[in-house]
């Protein structure tokens, strides 16, 4: 069977002129947010993967394939898909043979990317371990998938809404290279602290692409976490948004599985009045920048490689 693979236009053109590529996820479209700043905000990540010199891939399934870019008519027709399947590592295969319209979370972005060839992923924030994992075991794949995907994944680290000190554990027991960009601290999505330090840090894209070259010729699985803070003008201060956080928590009994994630961004949106929306694009669009510096530097040295 051969790979279940469309490129769109700009991607096909990208890689047969060897172009740096960046791929999107697109959870963060059907479930992150709400239409229509889910389609704008795609819209808006795409122009600045462009505008930092590298071409925009978001990845999507439908209709028995893997979509490596959305022409524009498929990104608006997502966005507005209500029903989109969420999809991680274990859905992948069923979405597929299925073919239902699915979204990608950060672990089945990664696995497309990689299938595509595609080196460096932009999001908002990761899955981790979820408060309570103790008891309830919730611990996202994501976290998995950094350990055996050769993908460099720039995040704005990960949310307060889970266990972070656990979060980082278990990206350390896993081999996974944490590197805060121009931050000794490990950043928390909304806001530009966790107050837990940055396992590594690294202040020029061209280091963190020296360092993913690097893994690969040691032949290490596994990617890079790189967690870049939200500009300091869009932040959520910590003390405002952690009660927030802790009532939105308290709202989620009995929510459970893949249901939780999108539960709690939707219940801190509301709480925030959409502050916390406001907030997410920014640092997004951030992250966009960062990855698509990257993605540069890792094409620079590849090319020096083959001449
Ligand atoms: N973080 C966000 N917005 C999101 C997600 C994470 O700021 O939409 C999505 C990502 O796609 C991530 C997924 O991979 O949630 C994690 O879900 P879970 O915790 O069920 O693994
Ligand atoms: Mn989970």
């Amino acid at each position: 069977m051969p790979l279940p693979l469309i490129q769109s236009a700009e991607v096909t053109d990208a890689q047969s002129r060897g172009l740096p590529v960046v791929a999107l996820e697109s959870t963060i479209i059907t479930h992150g947010m709400p239409y229509p700043q889910n389609l704008e905000t795609a819209q808006r990540v795409e122009q600045e993967i462009r505008a930092g010199g590298a071409v925009p891939a978001t990845i999507a399934l439908m209709g028995g394939h893997i979509h490596i870019g959305l022409e524009p008519d498929a990104l608006n027709t997502l966005a507005q898909t209500e029903n989109a399947h969420k999809v991680s590592r274990a859905d992948l295969a069923v979405c597929l043979s299925e073919g239902w319209t699915g979204a990608t979370t950060v672990a089945a972005t990664m696995i497309c990317a990689h299938l595509a060839g595609i080196e460096v992923f932009a999001t908002g924030g990761i899955g981790g371990v979820h408060q309570g994992a103790e008891t309830t075991f919730d611990i996202s794949a994501d976290l998995h998938e950094l350990a055996q995907t050769p993908v460099t994944v720039v995040a704005a680290g990960a949310k307060a809404i889970l266990d972070l000190p656990k979060t980082l554990e278990v990206l350390e027991t896993q081999g996974v290279p944490v590197i805060g960009y121009r931050t000794d601290d490990f950043p928390a999505f909304w806001s530009r602290s966790s107050g837990l330090p940055a396992p590594l840090r690294m202040d020029q894209p061209g280091q963190i692409a020296a360092a993913h070259v690097t893994r690969g010729a040691l032949g290490l699985t596994g990617g890079q976490l790189v967690a870049n803070p939200i500009p300091p003008e869009a932040e959520i201060p910590r003390q405002v948004i952690d009660p927030i956080i802790a009532a939105a928590l308290s709202d989620s009994t009995g929510i459970a599985a893949k249901e939780v994630t999108p539960f709690l961004l939707n219940r801190i949106f509301e709480l925030t009045e959409g502050r916390s929306l406001q907030a997410n694009i920014a640092l997004v669009l951030n992250n966009a920048q960062v990855a698509a510096g990257i993605a540069c530097e890792i094409n620079k040295m590849r090319q020096k490689n083959l001449g």
